[in-house]
């Protein structure tokens, strides 16, 4: 049995750098696909052959399947990574790429659209035996029937779009006079993001945590869970920071909870890495929300804790070898906290921010990981997502690995975009985070975009006094004193806890 020798990643930025590092530890070369914008891009200057596919835009480039595959058949690979996002949920392309000849690193197409639709994943996690949430397994058709299930689990109902995800689609309704309406507007926001207006019906759960467990499965029926991530810190349906073990999680619960999601991988035939996703309510009952046919963002804090290597697994089973790792070999050791890192301006309510990196400075030192897909006067652009790195933290135990986080995000320095980083700090020495007890609605309920803009207003004003100072006194922070030494400027120590002056 051997691996393969060559693989395309259909994919950028961090994630398609992640790939890479992997393929390189096992001596396969890597073949990286590029738009133009992505010309001089990480992932394109990393990578061992490297192919431009097409114009900025996703359609022209990442989403291009034709372009895509006649690139692997000129290069030579053997199987193609499709990372996340772009294609690597779509089933189409997954098919296309078997019958090109190639081995999609991935789930099988059947189960990526069976977990696609969320009406079909309700149905083969319901008959599997995996809790769901009370409501259809079916799209309902009709508003009499709508009102019909409303009444019976009870109001607030939340609607959903069969072949939604990620909140689109989705409408909250208190009463049943709000039906009717709401059932118009999610059936139409369905149609224009999914091309689907099907819907069905869910009893709203009101402050629940996201909490996912990831799976690995090869092809020979071993399927294995590899623990839990704690997701519920999200903003606008966009993870913020993810950590492995969750803090509400016993070990007692752990088993059932990886053994469910076990029999779900199972009951849609699953191969590959995947994650299935789960509400839990205030007294710690789990449903099933949704299966992810794919690697995830967020699963660093999952390898910092298992010690294993997703993307390493994920290539040994689309290579057709046996899982070696067995379910009593997965252990937890310590904790791991990721913050995504986005080019957003949390002072300007979180709108991307784009251009030059002009100086960069990533932390590092024990227990920290970067995984980025930028470097020093690189350029974030506007055409694709404004996630520039995921910075992960690993301590002994929660409180370490937060200190961690706190020490790493200080020290990560980054100008000619403006960044998350503040924000993440924030989250950080925020008593209820530290605590544990938070739910989804963290953000909202914890932070207001006036309050976050207000702060950083006055401090403006002293940035303008001081600046005047310098240019009175003439001072040049980094000039030898009078006597010609280089002192401690008071510039660099002003504020600082230690006594150097
Ligand atoms: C829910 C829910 C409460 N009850 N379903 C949000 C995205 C989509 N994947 C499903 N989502 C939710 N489904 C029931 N029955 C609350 C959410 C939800 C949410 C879930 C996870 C993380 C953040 C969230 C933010 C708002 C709503």
């Amino acid at each position: 049995m051997s691996l393969f020798k060559r693989i395309l990643i259909a994919n950028r930025g961090e994630i398609a750098v992640r790939i890479m590092r992997a393929a390189a530890e096992m001596n396969i070369e890597t073949v990286a696909i590029y738009s133009d914008a992505d010309r001089l891009a990480l992932h394109t200057r990393l990578a061992d052959y490297a192919y431009r596919v097409g114009p900025p835009p996703a359609v022209e480039s990442y989403l291009n399947i034709d372009r895509i595959l006649e690139v692997a058949r000129q290069s030579g690979a053997e199987a193609i990574h499709p990372g996340y996002g772009f294609l690597a949920e779509n089933a189409d392309f997954a098919e296309r790429v078997a019958a090109a000849g190639f081995v999609f690193i991935g789930p099988g197409p059947r189960a990526i659209r069976d977990m696609g639709l969320k009406t079909r994943a309700r149905q083969i996690m319901k008959k599997a035996g995996v809790p769901v949430t009370p409501g259809t397994e079916s799209a309902v058709q009709s508003k009499t029937a709508a009102n019909k299930v409303a009444d019976e689990i009870g109001y607030p109902v939340l609607i959903k779009a069969a072949s939604g995800g990620g909140g689109k689609g989705m409408r909250l309704v208190e009463k049943p006079e709000d039906l009717p309406k709401a059932m118009d507007a999610a059936a139409r926001e369905a149609a224009s993001a999914f091309g689907d207006p099907q819907i069905y019906i869910e009893k709203y759960l009101e402050s629940p945590r996201h909490i996912e467990v990831q799976i690995l499965a090869d092809h020979f029926g071993n399927t294995i869970y590899l623990n839990e991530r704690e997701c519920s810190i999200q903003r606008r349906h966009q993870k913020v920071i993810e950590e492995a073990p969750s803090p509400i999680i016993t070990a007692t619960l752990r088993k059932k909870l990886g053994e469910a999601a076990v029999a779900a991988a199972q009951a849609c035939g699953y191969r590959n890495a995947g994650t299935i996703e789960f509400l839990f309510d205030k007294n710690l009952n789990f449903y099933f929300m949704e299966m992810n046919t794919r690697l995830q963002v967020e699963h660093p804090v999952t390898e910092m804790t298992t010690g294993i290597d997703l993307v390493k697994e994920q290539i040994r089973i689309a290579a057709g070898e046996k899982l070696k790792i067995k379910q009593e070999d997965v252990k937890i050791s310590g904790h791991a906290m990721e913050c995504r890192i986005y080019a957003e301006d949390p002072l300007n309510n979180f709108y991307p921010s784009v251009g030059q990196i002009r100086y960069l400075n990533p932390p590092a030192g024990p227990g920290i990981r970067i995984d980025s897909g930028v470097y020093e006067l690189g350029e974030v652009n506007v055409y694709y997502d404004p996630m520039i790195s995921k910075l992960v933290a690993w301590g002994n135990d929660r409180s370490e690995a937060i200190n961690r986080m706190r020490r790493a995000l200080r020290e990560y320095h980054i100008t000619g975009v403006r960044s998350n980083i503040p924000f993440c700090l924030l989250v950080m020495n925020h008593p209820a985070f530290v605590s544990g007890q938070f739910d989804t609605h963290f953000i909202t309920d914890h932070f207001r975009s006036e309050d976050l803009a207000r702060g950083p207003k006055e401090l403006k004003k002293v940035a303008a006094i001081a600046a005047v100072l310098a240019a009175k006194c003439q001072v040049n922070p980094s000039a030898p004193s009078e006597n010609g030494h280089y002192e401690i400027s008071p510039w660099l120590t002003a504020g600082r806890q230690s006594s150097l002056r």
